[in-house]
Parts: structure tokens; sequence; C-alpha cells
């Protein structure tokens, strides 16, 4: 092999670089430095492979589009493990491979993968260089467009190498496109050895290594070593007109709107209020207690890795302004003006375009089962920095973060879940985020609507065994003195013909607002079994009008239902037998209790 010049003294990289090259077998092994220079140069060698298309550069500077195999477009979880030397560490709600299975199967199909292409090597930083919260990344890989999306999403550059001159501690991230053989890919994480092997995908969080897989499973299994949190939450600020921020942390499922919320626009019926929303992140929060005895978070990423469909001026106007420039478009419609399109977009459905599978495309074309064929792909997606948005924090680089005031657990729920309620304290919160359910989306390959637990919207994340999750999130309450408030919400509910009882997005500063005067205290609430309920009457209704009693309907508690759902939550539990922290089985029978009762 070719003897090369590494631009780090850093000899665990050094020789895990040359291990996998020797492994992979690629020409060439190039070193991402974060330039300008070097991203136009790998811009234009993917226009030349066909991985990317240059999009309308008058209208859409900087933009591209990408479409990935047509059976590649979203995570498969059922091809993701978790490798750990223990069965048990893993738990019963992840898959397992022994790490020394999982490594001889995965080598096998490594072997080679890169033959004729380029290795590049990206070293990253999740969260700010430097920052108490900050992890370092190597992830090699033989996509460009991998590439292209880690500098949107990730720090790469000069700083994060310095930072490798000091210190050993990185995870060791490997990804091949390989054939993309949906029947040799496989998601490998090993958090005992710091490692993430991925290969035969080249869908987003599948091998954007940095997100899900370091982010997420990997840091969730650093988090309970080190008594921090690493979750599938958004983070946002929510600033009153005398300058007072109150920042909350939210975690709902994939595509069930954290992205919108983290970034909404005030209702016309609340602009009075004049206030002001700030994103900091729309995906994944890591968080720390800090030494006020509050809960402080970042957000490691540094673009957003989006949901097309139905982003719009009315629903996301601040992520219109955002994908105007500099933006990686994937399986989108692309128009013949060379810009994109997709279900739910604004203004009119084109009379024509290229779909997301590469096709001729019409409004109105059918499947031979007689289905509407979509223009974009339902889990069409695209990159963009944060720093394009207009409502990016200003604070997202501060190495401390922002303190939240309030965690909301959501899920999508057409049934059961009222819009809004509060947990009686920090153990009952963890209770109803460990017993949190949801539709499914089209952000995994599955069945769409079916429901199933997610707690946290963690199910498909966390990296170790969920019955010590649950421990380490009860523990972490205590190592506070000032926790956050914990609530749940749903936007998702709906009437008897299934429409939404609740309109959503902008409008759900309603919501928050009353979050936050129960944060401080502001409004009393009224105490049900589950949680305690807002008065309708403190919820600020101004320049809303719902159909009649729709919020009684949003705020109603079906006892019987709920008596239903806490076998199923209890099926849920019982698959982690002894394990599961005895004071969330106490929850659960004082809930059953309380519902019995009335
Ligand atoms: P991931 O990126 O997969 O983690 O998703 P996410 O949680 O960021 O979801 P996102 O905000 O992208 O929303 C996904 C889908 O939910 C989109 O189709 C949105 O239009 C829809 N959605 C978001 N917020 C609301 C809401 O308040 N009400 C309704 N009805 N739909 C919403
Ligand atoms: C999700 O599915 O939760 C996403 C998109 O945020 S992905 O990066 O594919 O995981
Ligand atoms: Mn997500």
């Amino acid at each position: 092999m070719k003897v090369y010049k590494f631009p780090t003294r850093n000899k665990k990289l050094r020789e895990w670089v040359i291990k996998m090259a020797r492994l992979c077998s690629p020409d060439d092994i190039v070193w991402i430095d974060g330039t300008e220079e070097q991203k136009k140069i790998l811009q234009q060698e993917a226009f030349e492979t066909g991985e990317l298309t240059l999009l309308n550069q008058e209208k859409l500077p900087g933009c591209v589009l990408h479409r990935t195999a047509v059976n590649d477009v979203a995570r498969t979880e059922h091809l993701t493990f978790i490798c750990t030397r223990e069965k048990h560490d893993a738990g019963p709600t992840n898959n397992w491979m022994s790490p020394q299975a999982a490594y001889k199967k995965a080598k096998a199909v490594f072997k080679g993968s890169m033959k004729g292409r380029t290795m590049f090597v990206i070293p990253f930083s999740m969260g700010p260089v430097g920052s108490p919260f900050s992890k370092i990344g190597v992830e090699l890989t033989d996509s460009r467009y991998v590439v292209l999306n880690m500098l949107i999403m990730t720090r790469v550059g000069e700083a994060v190498l310095r930072q490798l001159e000091q210190e050993d501690n990185f995870t060791k991230c490997l990804h091949s496109k390989a054939e993309l053989d949906i029947n040799k890919r496989m998601i490998l994480h090993f958090p005992e050895d710091n490692t993430i092997w991925s290969v035969n995908s080249g869908y987003g969080g599948n091998v954007l290594l940095g997100k899900k897989c370091l982010s997420l499973r990997i840091a969730s299994f650093l988090a309970r070593r080190e008594h921090w949190f690493a979750e599938h939450m958004l983070i946002m600020g929510i600033e009153e007109p005398n300058g007072h921020i109150e920042y909350i942390a939210a975690a709902f499922p994939s595509a069930c709107g954290k992205t919108n919320l983290a970034m909404l626009v005030p209702p016309k019926g609340l602009a009075k209020k004049g206030y002001r929303i700030w994103t900091v992140g729309d995906d994944i929060a890591w968080m720390r207690v800090d030494s006020d005895g509050k809960l402080w978070a970042i957000n490691p990423e540094t673009g957003f890795f989006g949901v097309a469909p139905k982003t719009n001026m009315q629903t996301n106007p601040n992520m219109m302004a955002t994908i105007k420039k500099d933006t990686i478009f994937t399986n989108v419609l692309l128009k013949p003006d060379y810009t994109v399109w997709w279900e739910g977009a604004d203004g009119e459905v084109p009379p024509s375009g290229i779909d997301w599978q590469g096709r001729p495309w019409k409004p109105g074309m059918v499947d031979s089962e007689g289905k509407p064929v979509n223009g974009a792909h339902p889990n069409s997606r695209f990159t963009t920095p944060i720093t394009n948005c207009p409502s990016a924090s200003f604070r997202l680089d501060q190495p401390h973060g922002v303190p939240i005031s309030a965690i909301i657990f959501g899920g999508r729920r057409q049934h059961l879940a009222p819009l809004v309620y509060e947990s009686f304290n920090w153990q009952h919160g963890v209770f109803l985020g460990a017993t949190m359910a949801s539709e499914l989306t089209a952000a995994q390959v599955g069945q769409v609507g079916k429901v199933r637990r997610d707690p946290m919207a963690m199910i498909p994340f966390c990296g170790y065994n969920m019955a010590y999750y649950f421990k380490h999130w009860l523990e972490m309450g205590k190592r506070m003195s000032k926790a956050p408030r914990v609530f749940c919400a749903n936007w998702f509910r709906t009437d008897e013909k299934g429409n939404f009882l609740w309109p959503g997005f902008g409008e759900n500063l309603r919501v928050l607002e009353w979050i936050l005067d129960r944060c401080n205290n502001k409004v009393g609430a009224n105490k049900t079994d589950i949680g305690y309920i807002p008065y309708p009457t403190d919820i600020d209704m101004t320049g809303l009008e719902l159909s009649e009693n729709s919020l009684g309907k949003l705020l109603y508690i079906d006892k019987k239902a709920w008596l239903e759902e806490l076998k199923g939550v209890k099926a849920f539990f019982k698959q982690f037998k002894k394990d599961l922290p005895q004071e969330l089985w106490q929850e659960c029978e004082e809930l059953e209790k309380r519902l019995k009762k009335g």
C-alpha cells in the first residue's frame, strides 16, 4: 500500500486509519480539512460520478440534490445492533450480536469494499471543541455524500485535529456504502470499544455516524457512566418581551415534530405578547448538571437533517428561509427548472418533474395497485446549516450550553393522550417518559401508523439496556437541586372523523406558554389521575377559533382507555424482568389505583 502523509501525530489514529484501509483496500486516502476549497472539489467530483445533481444556482445557491437507492430511504432498525460482550447489557429492546461475531461478519463485508474508491477521513467534533460536553469522532467513508453532509452536520477542521494531538479518546467510525446491498447491510455499535461500523447503506441516520450512532447510541452509553444525558430532543429558547429567555428540551419520536417546534413562529393571535423563539437544536440534546444544580444542554450538531414533506411557509417559515442556500436535498422531486418540490410544499403542484427514484413524474400518477405515486419520498430530507436559520440561537457555540426549565415528552397519538399534562414530580416524570408510545412514521422502515412503545423517544437509540437507562434517569434527578419540570404533549389527537383537533405548528406556543407558566408557578392546574391538566382558561386562545368543545376533547381523560393502555405498559415493563427499577412499578400501581378508584 502507498505510504501516506497524515496530518496528525496521534499514533492511535494513524494506526487505526491504516488498519481500516488495509481491510477496505481503497485506492486512495484523503483527509477532510473542513475548507471551502476542498468542499468545492468534492462537490465537483460528486457531480461527475452522478452522486449529486447541481440545482438551479440562481434560485438555490449552493444547493444540490442526491437520490439514494430505492431500498435505502430510512433508518433500518432491524439491521442495527448493539454489540456488547454480555447480551444482557444491550437489553431486551435492542438487537444484539457479540462483538466477536459482529466484527467477523462485518469484516467479511468490508473486505475490499473500497476498491477503486477513495477513503475519506473526517475528524469531527460533536459540540464546540474544548467544551466540557464535546466528544471527538473520526469517520472513515467511501461516500462523498457522507462527507458533504458531515461538513454541515458536525464541526470539521483544524481545531479538531489540534484536539486530537492532545487526546486519544475518539469514536472510531467506519462506513462503506459497499454495494448498497440490503442483504449485507449492518449498522453495528461497539460501545465498549467506542466504535461504530456501518456498511451497505447510504441513508442519513445509517451513515452520518456522528448523528444517531455516536451522539445517541454511543453517547447514551458514555452518559450513563459519566452521569449526563444524551437524548433525542430538540432545544429551544422562548424570549419574553423583557429579554428573559427560558429554554426547554423536548423528546418526540422520529418525524413527530421536533424540527417544527424548535423553530416555530408565534401565531398571529399571540403576536402582541412579543415572544421571540431561539432554536438551539432540533434532534439531539446533550445535558449535564452544572455547579448551580440545574440541567444545562447543548446541541452537539451544527445542522438540520430535516423532513421535507409538508415543510412550507405556513408550517415552518424559518426552515423555508434556512434551505434557500447551501442545502443538500435528498429524495425530493426535481422540477424542470432544477428547483425542488415535495408533497405539501408551497404553491402549485408542478405539472411534471423527475421523482425521487429518478423517473418522469406527473401529478395524479398511480401505481399498479392504484395508489398515488409520490414525487418526493415521504422520508425525503434536507441537510442544511443551523447558522442559515433566522431563529438560530446566539448561544450555539456557548461551551456550557443553555439552562433547561422544562422537559417535554411527546408522541403521535390519535387517541388517548391529552394535548398537555404535567408530572407530579421527577420520578413520575420519568414514568411518563418511560411509558411514552407513538405511531410509527416514514423515518424508519416499518409499518407506518402502528403504535409502539417508545420511552423518551429513545427506543431506537438507547445504546444499552433500557432498564439501566430508566435507572439513570431516576438517579440524575437526585443529582439536581433544580431539576426541570416534566411534561407530556400530543399535537396529534384527532376527532371522530380523523381530523386533527389541534392546529399545531406555531399554535403550539400556546401550550409552551402554559408549560412555562407552570414552571414559574404562575398558574394552578387540575390534578387528575394521570397528572396536572391545564384549566382550559389558562391556555391563551386569543385569535384561535377551534370547533366547539375541541379543547375539552383535547384535554379529556378516558379512564377506561387509560386502564387499557396500562396493560400495554405493564407488558412492556415486564420484559426487563428484575432490572426494571422498582420506582416505575410503584408508579404503575399507583396510577392503576387512581384510575380504578374514580
Ligand atoms: P426527525 O428528524 O425524524 O427526528 O423528526 P422531527 O421530530 O424533527 O419531526 P418534524 O418536525 O420534521 O415533523 C415531522 C412531520 O410532522 C412533518 O410532516 C410535520 O409537518 C408534522 N408535524 C410537525 N409538527 C406538527 C404539529 O404540531 N401538528 C401536526 N399535525 N403535524 C406536525
Ligand atoms: C430520525 O429518524 O430520528 C432522524 C433522521 O432524525 S435520521 O438521521 O435518519 O435518524
Ligand atoms: Mn430524529
